[in-house]
């Protein structure tokens, strides 16, 4: 069946199963009118997006290598630039080189590809080779705009292991190590059992400075980012007061929602704005006007636990994480890394080696993100504000502006009466048969292909008006 019509007969399918939501639907859309401001000093850097995998990953060599062809191609589809964060629960887990009798470390390699870290118990040890940096670099050199944050283990290891695989890490990397980290969610540390109950920011900032002395004593000018705190925000500001002159930025992680058991965690939650996304980013801002550092969400994504089924992987999905890296970017972050790997619900790409990899839902969020930046955002007016309404306009650096707008709403269309500024522009849509949808999701008319290559195949020139179906976006570029 062509694939035009199997999406719109599984619109309809949608709809039949649905008869309030197709009532819903058809509601009058409520009617909008948006005004371009002036600039708002907020840059989108080129390298704002990146992804973050598990180190233990990097216990197979073969995954994070240069002839993983797959991969690269739709790693590079995200962005010419980004960042790649190796880290997560796991980096606490994983011993440079390390004899098997050493550490207790499994000496088998991970045969397939590895999931998010469930963070319900303690994973498996493992090794991490030279092999496995050679092939990183290798991996990394196919995607030449492409850098590297990289998790090294404080949980369980000594500043003399961090020095040494520091040491060989840095060689191997070179310009492309954008930074260190030392440690994965260390305000989570007494929860995991790696540290006692009574383990405080002062602690660990103690045993921070050791790590780090450590290493800079062999590698004189590593680079390096933290705290990597999972939640506490008053970890932030001492961390980044203590080492403002070592750290090129600070770090921190979020997650929309969890545990995935919580029945409370669903799909209509992460469509709704959230006042915990709030509260990490006025901490975040807080460490930027004390102390001029930028910061960075180096993990991220909607929901703990390793994802939640039904949600992380629905279409819901892509219009959150594209409205969540505007987020970031207008309360002045520098980037963004959505964790994942493996099959994991939230992972952006899904898949292994042997079977081959797909874009999720959650990739057409992100590439409808670079499509409209990098760039300065601008103001934006509206005339009123339903539920569920998200507009970004950027001003790209050839001085063209593009307006993302997202109906975050699953019950209401909206209507919106342009700026005049953006008359006569394109416009391609973020839509799917639903947002529960998992399949199906299009981009300009179009699916992204399991090699990242993507070409819009319907564009409408944009009048002074855009129609937004429930759940779905636009972006307006010219
Ligand atoms: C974070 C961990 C990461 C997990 C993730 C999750 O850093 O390793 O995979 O949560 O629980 O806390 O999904």
């Amino acid at each position: 069946m062509n694939r035009r019509r199997f999406l719109s007969l599984s619109a309809l399918g949608t709809a039949a199963l649905h008869p309030a939501s197709q009532l819903l639907a058809q509601a009058a859309p409520l009617p909008v009118t948006v005004t371009l401001g002036k600039p708002t000093g907020r840059h989108i850097a080129e390298d704002f997006t990146g992804l973050s995998y598990e180190s233990a990953q990097l216990s197979d060599p073969d995954f994070f290598a240069g002839d993983n062809k797959q991969l690269i191609e739709l790693v590079s589809g995200l962005g010419q630039h980004g960042v790649l964060r190796i880290g997560g629960n796991t980096s606490e887990y994983c011993f440079w080189k390390s004899d098997p009798q050493a550490h207790g470390v499994s000496a088998n390699p991970i045969q397939e590809a590895l999931g998010p870290d469930k963070g319900n118990k303690a994973p498996p040890r493992r090794v991490i080779t030279e092999q496995a940096i050679h092939n990183l670099r290798e991996f990394l050199d196919r995607l030449p705009g492409w850098s590297l944050i990289y998790g090294l283990n404080l949980g369980l290891g000594t500043p003399e292991m961090a020095a040494e695989e520091a040491a060989f890490v840095s060689r191997a990397m070179g310009a492309k190590l954008l930074a260190f980290q030392m440690a994965n969610e260390p305000d989570l540390f007494f929860k995991n059992g790696l540290r006692p109950q009574s383990y405080n920011t002062e602690q660990f900032i103690g045993e921070w400075r050791r790590f780090f002395e450590a290493v800079r004593k062999r590698v004189p000018d590593a680079p390096f980012a933290g705290p990597d705190t999972a939640f506490n925000n008053e970890w932030l500001v001492p961390f980044a007061k203590a080492f403002r002159n070592d750290v090129k930025f600070v770090s921190s992680h979020y997650y929309a929602e969890g545990p995935p058991s919580d029945p409370a965690m669903d799909m209509a939650r992460l469509l709704r704005p959230d006042p915990k996304l709030e509260r990490e980013f006025a901490g975040l801002q807080q460490v930027t006007k004390e102390t001029g550092l930028p910061f960075r969400l180096a993990e991220t994504n909607s929901c703990y636990g390793g994802g939640k089924e039904g949600v992380s992987d629905t279409f819901a999905s892509a219009l959150w994480g594209a409205d969540y890296m505007f987020r970031i970017a207008q309360a002045g972050g520098i980037g963004v890394n959505f964790h994942g790997g493996g099959y994991g619900w939230y992972a952006p790409i899904a898949g292994a080696r042997a079977k081959g990899f797909e874009a999720r839902p959650l990739y057409y969020g992100m590439r409808l993100f670079r499509e409209a930046s990098p760039g300065e955002l601008l103001e934006t007016s509206l005339s009123t504000a339903p539920d569920g309404l998200r507009v970004y306009a950027v001003q790209r650096a050839d001085g063209h502006v593009t307006l993302t707008a997202l109906n975050l709403s699953v019950d209401h269309a909206i209507d919106l009466a342009l700026d005049h500024k953006l008359a006569g522009m394109q416009l391609i849509r973020l839509e799917a048969p639903s947002a529960a949808a998992k399949t199906g999701e299009t981009l300009g008319g179009a699916a992204i292909g399991a090699n990242g290559d993507w070409h819009a195949s319907s564009h409408e020139t944009g009048g002074g008006r855009l129609h937004l179906p429930v759940a779905s976006g636009a972006l307006i570029y010219s």
